[in-house]
């Protein structure tokens, strides 16, 4: 298929899809900005958990949109005020996710990586913005490993910004691996690093990984945390890889009360290549929409996979303000999908 025509056909995706996601929410509550000129903070404020839903401070269901930033080893350039002011204004984003690896070079092993968390959370705060500070747990498999640092990083954490409505902590991206599991592994560390968390700031909203690559949230929601309110349930997914069959957990996961979130999901393959899946990501994308479910779409930078929103080598200076021929068929499906809201 030539470029342009597959750059066209991401569009006409895009628009489908947003044709589609009509009902729902009254379409201005998920504006960056409003009218008025106030920011989604602004308006929503402290944001809290009722039943499975995600409600602003006046108990309101709220759906939050926006983007994750890449490893931020790698890609961190972008973690700053001109781009996230550009995802809020030109792509009527409402978050930035700062995803901080562990390993690959990550937090483990260079612990300077935390300043692009620093910078997302002033950026974020400035401009009236929510901001997912994730503790990107991948190669290094089983969050257990690492509680010491998690409840060191959070608590410094929960210290910076524990008063303040942007900040959602989430304190394991992807657990994986057959011998992580639930009961054993990731909930005990929850524990934990919710209980140091809650020591200090009793209710910013805390995310929680579940097993399987942030999967199998079907078995969380068969033994819940006990930790008070205001927690919800990573569920991850990528469109070319996961359809109905991973729907159907999650719909059992709801159904038996647990609170999800996206953190993280892609248009493409679960490598992050491969391609873009207009089709399914609809398909994703209504189901999210009729049950109120947030997310942030993985992720910016421009590496030339499949799930990078600019293209390959565009904006290498990291200044925001992207025509639309920077922009990859997962950027421009994305950005229309965000922007719908503006119309
Ligand atoms: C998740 C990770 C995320 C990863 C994406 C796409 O991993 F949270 O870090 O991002 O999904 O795989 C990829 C980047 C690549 C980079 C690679 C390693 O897009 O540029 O080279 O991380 O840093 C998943 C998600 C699901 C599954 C497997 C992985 N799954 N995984 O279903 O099997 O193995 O990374």
């Amino acid at each position: 298929m030539g470029k342009a025509f597959f750059l066209f056909g991401a569009l006409c995706a895009g628009i489908a899809v947003l044709v589609s996601c009509g009902g729902g929410h009254a379409r201005d509550t998920r504006l960056s900005v409003d009218k008025e000129g106030r920011t989604v903070v602004d308006r929503y404020g402290n944001l809290q958990v009722r039943g499975t839903d995600l409600c602003a401070s006046d108990g309101t269901p709220v759906q939050l949109r926006g983007i994750s930033s890449h490893g931020l080893q790698y890609y961190g350039k972008y973690a700053n005020r001109d781009v996230i002011q550009w995802l809020r204004d030109d792509w009527n984003a409402q978050l930035w996710r700062a995803a901080m690896y562990l390993g690959e070079g990550g937090y483990l092993s260079n612990r300077v990586i935390r300043n692009r968390v620093n910078d997302s959370v002033a950026a974020c705060i400035e401009l009236g913005m929510y901001v997912i500070v994730d503790w990107h747990v991948l190669s290094d498999h089983d969050p257990s490993l690492h509680t010491e640092e998690a409840v060191e990083f959070f608590t410094d954490a929960a210290r910076r910004w524990g008063d303040t409505p942007n900040v959602i902590y989430e304190i394991c991206n992807e657990p994986n691996g057959s011998e992580v599991t639930w009961s054993g592994n990731i909930k005990p560390y929850a524990e934990t690093v919710i209980a140091a968390i809650r020591a200090i700031d009793p209710d910013n909203l805390i995310l929680v990984g579940t097993p399987t690559w942030s999967q199998d949230v079907d078995i969380a929601a068969e033994d819940p945390l006990d930790m008070g309110p205001n927690i919800m349930y990573s569920l991850h997914f990528y469109a070319g890889s996961h359809g109905k069959e991973l729907r159907a957990k999650a719909e059992k996961a709801l159904n038996a009360g647990l609170p999800l979130f996206v953190t993280e999901w892609g248009t493409t393959l679960n490598t992050g290549g491969g391609d873009i899946f207009p089709k399914e990501s609809g398909e994703w994308l209504r189901w999210m929409q009729k049950r109120n479910i947030s997310w942030a779409n993985w992720s910016l930078n421009n590496k030339g996979e499949a799930s990078s929103l600019l293209k390959y080598n565009a904006d290498r200076d990291a200044k925001g303000r992207w025509p639309l021929s920077d922009l990859s068929p997962s950027g421009i499906f994305i950005r229309n999908v965000l922007r719908n809201e503006m119309k």
